[in-house]
């Protein structure tokens, strides 16, 4: 941990220049989309703007006067909602922390275009709606029915696949999963690229399961053969391996990054002492988090866990460091209570999905 340079009063770690230009379809998708800045995991609740985004298509802009939700398909007793009836319904507020199945794809290589998200796709929002089982129990599934799909009004194209957004639950998923049917977001209306007027939240899966732009819930007596439900989000080997649909969020833990950064590599600036160490860990399917773990110079420290009472929401970590003089890779690792942990390499399938490998965050202290 000898110190002899300051790498942050140098520029050796940056070259004048790169040659190549950035791959054109990831830096169009880098800018509609955007990550959480790790600086707000120091709260429980994400700004609303701070939100991270994923967005495959355009943003519909829907009129929320206008709005109907329709309930179809294999339903005895069909019906359409609209946004008002929905506000009338009895009300739920839960923080639910949602995580995109690609953050943390960055690193895989080969890869194909896609979101290149490092740690970011990540956030807790107070979502208010109403639980949305009873409304499919009301229009009174037939009994052949094996899925219910809810399809978005953002249509576009994928692997040459024209097709609206959407994706599926079994009834049997359906009555585990406490499915919140959204209209507002930390006490504001849905904001137009959020979904709004109306989206679902599947607390405890991975953000692919929660449909934004909600138009449609059909009943279907056939599985659901949607793009976006059986073409993607499959953990697959190899390109030819049929693959495993991906559901619940794996155990994770982020730290806010300590001190002040360099601009382009992120490193991070530190004044040696007391240096408070904080940051969020949760697991998937209202799992609780019941150890985190920091790495310092080799060694791993049990950090202090703030008591949540939130079964769909991260948890705080704190741990204060008594930081030396030196180059550090800090890192932070979770178990959560069905004894499952991080990773310290990445678990590499061919998309990078649901990559829960521990954050490493490089820290000069002087
Ligand atoms: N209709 C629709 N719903 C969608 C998506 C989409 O592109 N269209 N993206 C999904 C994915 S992959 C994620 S991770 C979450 C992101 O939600 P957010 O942008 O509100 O954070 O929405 C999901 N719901
Ligand atoms: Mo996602």
């Amino acid at each position: 941990m000898t110190q002899s340079h300051n790498p942050f009063k140098t520029s050796v770690d940056r070259p004048e220049a790169q040659d190549g230009v950035f791959s054109h379809p990831e830096v169009l998708l880098a800018n509609r989309n955007s990550g959480i800045l790790l600086e707000t995991l120091e709260l429980d609740v994400t700004p609303t703007g701070a939100h991270y985004l994923l967005n495959h298509f355009d943003v519909p802009l829907l009129d929320a006067d206008e709005h109907q939700l329709n309930f179809c398909g294999a339903f005895a007793e069909p019906y359409r909602l609209n946004l008002s009836e929905i506000k009338a319904l009895p009300q739920v507020t839960m923080p639910i922390t949602m995580e995109c199945a690609g953050n943390g794809r960055a690193g895989v290589s080969p890869r194909s275009y896609s979101m290149p998200w490092m740690y970011e796709a990540v956030g807790t929002s107070e979502w208010k709606g109403t639980a949305l089982l009873p409304l499919i129990e009301k229009a009174r599934p037939q009994s052949e029915v094996v899925e219910i799909s809810f399809m978005g009004a953002d249509y576009g194209f994928d692997k040459g696949i024209g097709h609206y957004f959407g994706r599926s639950l079994t009834l049997e998923q359906l009555e585990k999963l406490d499915v919140l049917l959204v209209y507002a977001m930390n006490g504001v209306p849905l904001l137009p690229q959020h979904g709004a007027p109306l989206r679902i939240i599947v607390p405890g899966w991975y953000g692919m399961a929660s449909v934004k732009w909600l138009c449609q819930i059909e009943a279907l007596t056939q599985p659901f053969d949607g793009f976006q439900q059986v073409k993607t989000y499959l953990f697959k080997q190899h390109k030819n391996d049929p693959g495993k649909p991906i559901r619940e969020i794996r155990v994770k833990s982020l730290m806010v990054p300590p001190g002040v950064p360099d601009w382009t590599s992120r490193k991070r600036l530190v004044n040696a002492g007391n240096v408070e160490l904080i940051g969020r860990a949760w697991s998937g399917a209202g799992v609780a988090i019941e150890k985190v773990e920091i790495e310092i110079a080799g060694e791993w420290h049990i950090a202090e866990l703030e008591k949540n009472d939130n079964r769909y929401a991260w948890t705080k970590w704190i741990f204060n460091w008594q930081a030396e003089a030196g180059e550090y890779i800090l890192r932070c690792r979770a178990t959560d209570a069905n004894g499952n942990s991080q990773p310290l390499d990445p678990p590499w399938d061919i998309s990078g999905f649901a990559n829960n490998a521990a954050q490493s965050v490089h820290v000069f202290v002087e």
